[in-house]
């Protein structure tokens, strides 16, 4: 049929606009078909799937969390269709741990970070392999690669998981962001050949949890409206940041689920806790303002000195330790990072390198804790001296909101952080060497 192009485009730009509207009122997505409809059918009107997410807020909600399923043992199961009904577990052979286990495997208990002998004691049958950590790699930026298809603001967080802010893509893609992730979900099932869960909410913290709600090949929502009552039951265990030091010390006082601190009012946990107390206030009630970024952050940040002429007294190797721990520390907070593991390096009068890194309960961004975690280190290493070099870096690095969270070892932190805290604000205000600690040279 041959028209004017006029009212044809226009009856284009009519019928977009009438369909934009109408993402306004979907509350059922069917992950197969991606037919959206406001009429809430436990089994797909169009295609018949069972395989359909209702939730009354559904059109409303742009913050996204997605993770791959069963991450090394579903590209594994991709490339060898033999294996697909079959328990398998990657992992580093018979005396290695468990990197992952199939969902096949699961019911049987072994996990991610279990020894191997045990794992294949629970379940005799599993199909052991290495990983290839190459053909993850290859996977996980195809994985990536159709992200970005959906939104520009993809924020990876590990090898198969990224937050995803899709504000502003209902114009992009004439669709509500729920249905674009469920397209997602699909492209990747397709092209990459492994199955993801998403979850959809209205921010970062609620979007993780939804994610883990309905795995595997699972997408499930939290709304404004439910987001308190789905929390209530939660462990407390489940908010960032919260390790097992403070999870134990907030069970002492009563404390287990996410219902018990939604009991309190945010100033008696402020009052109990202080700023801990105001991140669990606020995460509890379903608060997170933690933006999506897409710049990745650097993996780890380090100081290191060579020395003029080589050390071995303990008390001068302390003193260059210090202005170390207060750089990291400084590029630290400058960039709203923390470490949760902090490493020292020493290199030795014949240059040999020594490195030992501990993992942090609770990542910091302290000097003073830089410094009580490295003090140790470097006692114990002393024998090995003189030194000719010596470093600090701070790895695993993750947001600064869930830095410094109570620890047993460090129970004096409130007051650790308020000292430094008044020493960055003079620093800021009259320049770095306004203020020094004793330690330093
Ligand atoms: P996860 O996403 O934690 O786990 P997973 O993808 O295997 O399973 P789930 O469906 O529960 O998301 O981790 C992603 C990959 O990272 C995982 O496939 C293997 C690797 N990994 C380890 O090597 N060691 C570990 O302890 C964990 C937790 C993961
Ligand atoms: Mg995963």
């Amino acid at each position: 049929m041959v028209e004017s192009s006029r009212p044809n485009q226009r009856r284009v730009i009519i019928s977009r606009v009438q369909h934009m509207d109408s993402t306004q009122y979907h509350t059922t997505l069917c992950r197969d078909c991606l037919f959206a409809s406001r009429y809430q059918n436990q089994v797909c009107t169009q295609c018949g799937s069972e395989r359909v997410t209702i939730h009354d807020e559904l059109s409303q909600l742009n913050i996204a969390h997605l993770d791959c399923d069963a991450f090394y043992a579903a590209v594994e199961k991709r490339d060898d269709p033999s294996l697909r009904d079959k328990p398998l577990l990657i992992g580093g052979g018979k005396r290695g741990v468990v990197s992952t286990a199939c969902y096949i495997a699961r019911p049987y208990g072994p996990r991610s970070a279990m020894p191997m002998y045990k794992a294949l004691k629970l379940c005799p049958d599993a199909v052991v392999m290495r990983p290839n950590m190459e053909k993850y790699r290859v996977a996980s930026r195809q994985v990536r690669d159709i992200l970005e298809t959906a939104t520009p603001l993809v924020e990876p967080v590990s090898v198969d998981e990224a937050y995803l802010d899709l504000s502003g893509t209902v114009r992009l893609h004439g669709r509500a962001p729920a249905i674009t992730l469920a397209s997602v979900a699909r492209d990747i099932e397709r092209q990459v050949g492994i199955t993801v869960s998403i979850g959809l909410s209205y921010n970062k913290f609620l979007a993780k949890m939804a994610s883990e709600r309905d795995k595997p090949h699972g997408f499930a929502v939290i709304g404004r409206g439910d987001a308190v009552a789905y929390l209530h039951d939660q462990s407390i265990g489940a908010i960032p940041g919260v390790g097992p030091a403070l999870a134990n010390r907030l069970k002492v006082d009563g404390l287990f689920s996410i219902g018990d601190l939604q009991a309190l009012t945010p100033q008696d946990l402020e009052g109990r806790y202080g700023d801990t107390g105001r991140h669990l206030a606020r995460l509890s009630r379903g608060e997170d303002s933690r933006r999506i970024t897409t710049s990745r952050p650097a993996k780890s940040i380090s100081a290191e000195r060579t020395f003029d002429r080589d050390i071995g007294d303990l008390e001068a190797l302390l003193k260059r330790l210090w202005p170390l721990c207060e750089e990291v520390s400084a590029r630290l907070k400058s960039k709203s990072l923390a470490g949760g593991a902090v490493t020292l390096k020493l290199k030795t009068a014949r240059f040999r390198t020594l490195t030992r890194t501990l993992t942090l309960n609770s990542a910091t961004q302290l000097a003073e804790i830089l410094y009580r975690t490295t003090k140790p280190m470097l006692e114990r290493e002393l024998k090995r001296g003189p030194f000719r070099l010596i470093g600090i870096g701070a790895g695993t690095l993750s947001e600064s909101a869930v830095a410094d969270l109570p620890d047993l070892l460090n129970n004096d932190l409130d007051q650790v952080k308020g000292v430094e805290q008044a020493m960055d604000a003079v620093r800021a205000k009259f320049g770095k060497k306004a203020i020094r600690k004793g330690r330093g040279d």
